[in-house]
């Protein structure tokens, strides 16, 4: 069997319309959603991210509001931006791009993150929530992946689902989210990790397999059930000269081999990643929303 591309892009201009939408329905009442924008140092991957954030945030209507800081800012200044997006009305949802510097305390500066702001969903406030299954923020990742298997038709009702990566960004939060009494959840989840033994074992039982390990060829063809579906998460920047950025992106499934053996596969890139550019500014909506009493 070859697989059905899951056509990550489209979806995202799809949510992104609707989303649009909405925007111009708030702007009627002359609410404009905002979200403040942070990145410290250079990490060429992360600029890029930020900026496709930022041009997104433009093409549906939502104000952005663009901090690029040097890596050598200090934790307290960053810690001092972050509190006045936090009392700023005009700012609905704070985006503190990961991952910081090495002498910045990651965990303080999302905990100093207002969780009605946190439109990233990595408050500990929010992640509690979710995981008891109050309304939350959604991290962007895990829930455009969630929304792409829903769009492509997939229901994971009752469905063995094994994710592979354990971050805090990902593979935990996706993990929790499938297994919530609710659409989009009701799976049966087995979470693998680097102390996994027999990591084949369990990925060849899985009906969807979620790649999040951030390393190549994680999953190969020899680890897939034949007709599972696959949704790769990584995004691996691999040397190649041949390439005018000297670079080409890869995930963390051997996309050629599987797409053989799989019934539907999300490529690298053109798959997850527009979709968690795509949930962060359906997060920033809802937030305004919110924030004005709609709902
Ligand atoms: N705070 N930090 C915070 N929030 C996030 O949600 C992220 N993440 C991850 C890294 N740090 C973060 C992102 O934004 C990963 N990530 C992300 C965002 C967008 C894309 C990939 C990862 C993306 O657009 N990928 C494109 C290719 C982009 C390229 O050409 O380099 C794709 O099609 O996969």
């Amino acid at each position: 069997m070859s697989a059905k591309i899951i056509d990550g892009k489209q979806v995202a201009v799809d949510i992104r319309a609707e989303l649009k939408s909405e925007v111009a329905k708030l702007a009627e009442k002359g609410i404009v959603p905002g979200l403040g924008v942070i990145l410290v140092g250079e990490d060429p991957a992360s600029k890029s991210y930020v900026s496709a954030k930022e041009r997104a945030c433009g093409e549906i209507g939502i104000f952005s509001d663009d901090h690029r800081l040097p890596v050598e800012t200090k934790q307290e200044e960053l810690l001092a931006l972050v509190e006045r997006m936090n009392k700023d009305p005009k700012i609905n949802g704070i985006l503190v791009q990961l991952p910081l510097p090495k002498h910045i305390d990651e965990s303080a500066v999302l905990l100093a993150i207002d969780p009605d702001k946190d439109v990233d969903g990595f408050h500990p406030m929010n992640v509690g929530k979710m995981v008891v299954g109050e309304k939350a923020f959604l991290p962007c990742t895990p829930h455009g992946v969630i929304q792409l298997l829903k769009r492509s038709g997939v229901n994971t009702c009752g469905k063995h689902v094994v994710v592979v990566g354990r971050s805090n960004i990902v593979g935990k939060p996706v993990a929790n989210m499938l297994i919530q009494k609710q659409e989009g959840g009701n799976a049966t989840v087995t979470l693998c990790h680097t102390r996994t033994k027999d990591l084949g074992y369990h990925t060849r039982q899985a009906d969807i397999i979620i790649a999040a390990s951030g390393c190549p060829n994680t999953v190969t063809a020899d680890m897939v059930k034949e007709g599972a579906v696959v949704i790769d998460v990584g995004v691996n920047r691999v040397e190649d000269a041949t390439r005018e950025r000297g670079y080409r992106l890869v995930g963390d499934v051997d996309f050629e081999a599987v797409k053989e053996k799989a019934s539907l596969i999300t490529p690298v890139p053109g798959g997850v990643g527009p979709m968690t550019i795509t949930m962060l500014l359906y997060n920033t909506v809802e937030s305004a929303k919110r924030a004005n009493g709609i709902d």
